[in-house]
Parts: structure tokens; sequence; C-alpha cells
């Protein structure tokens, strides 16, 4: 039989234990899990700010964990369909937040949504060091 490949796609920024979770969850989906790392003007252009850490800094942070084969920067929200084909995904896997608003992909692979991690994220971690610092 060939191989399974998970397709996965985030912004992991100060990473933490629901990104191991998520990564973990999807990783047991298949035989090689491709993480695409959202783009440091992807997140300006959608969410108003830069990342903590830069994509380079997510990429290797990424790229280290034992469940990931291979990394990739996610350019634009609107390419996931092209990264699917091209990495010829089997499985996209992302986590509840995003229900529903990945369907159409449905008609390429498998879509998957995992229940996301509770009472962490990287915001309220950003939040708690402000407030404490
Ligand atoms: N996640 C989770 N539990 C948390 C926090 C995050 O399961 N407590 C999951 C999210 O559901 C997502 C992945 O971890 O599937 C990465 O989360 P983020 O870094 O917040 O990624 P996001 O900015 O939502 O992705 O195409 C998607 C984009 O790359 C943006």
């Amino acid at each position: 039989m060939s191989e399974r490949t998970v397709i996965t796609f985030g912004t992991f920024d100060v990473f933490h234990v629901g990104h191991v979770r998520i990564l973990q969850r999807a990783a047991e989906l298949g035989d090689r899990l491709v993480v695409g790392v959202s783009a440091d003007a992807l997140n300006i252009r959608k969410k108003g700010r830069a990342p903590v850490f830069t994509q380079e800094e997510r990429l290797e942070i990424v790229s280290s964990l034992g469940v990931v084969d291979e990394v990739f920067v996610e350019e634009s929200l609107e390419l996931k369909g092209d990264y699917i084909r091209k990495f010829g995904a089997d499985v996209l896997a992302m986590g509840d937040d995003w229900k529903g608003r990945f369907d159409e992909f449905a008609e390429l692979c498998e879509v998957v949504y995992f229940p996301r991690t509770p009472s962490v994220s990287t915001t309220a971690l950003i939040e708690h060091i402000a407030s404490n610092s």
C-alpha cells in the first residue's frame, strides 16, 4: 500500500502543548506529516501583527519535532488546495476552531478536525507574560 500523507497548517507562534498535541494527532492519521507554517507577511495581513517568533524560527521549531517529516512556508490562506495537491496529501487535519472552513477540500482529500486543547493559546500566553512583567 502507498504511503499516506497528512498535511496541516498553522502559525505555531510561542509554541505550546496545544501545538504538540495537534501535530501528534495529525501524525497518527498517516505515515508522513507535512506542516505549512504561516508566513510572517500572512500574519501581518490577516491579524494585523507580526508573530513573536519569525517564520524561520517557527519553521525550525516545528521541523525539529520527531512527528514532523517536512515543513514549508504557507504564503497565503487561499492556496490550501494547491498545497494539498503539491504534497500529495491524503488527509488535511486542523483544529476545530477551523471547523467547517475547509470542507471544500473534501473533494481533494479527507478533512479531519480535532478538538482544540482547552485553556492554552498563543494570545493568552502573550497576555499572561505581558501582565506579569
Ligand atoms: N491548536 C489546538 N489547541 C490549542 C491551540 C491551537 O489544537 N489550544 C491548533 C489549532 O487548532 C491549529 C494549530 O494548533 O490547528 C495551529 O494553531 P495556530 O498556531 O493558532 O494556527 P492558526 O493561526 O490558527 O493557523 O491555514 C491556517 C493558518 O496557518 C493559521
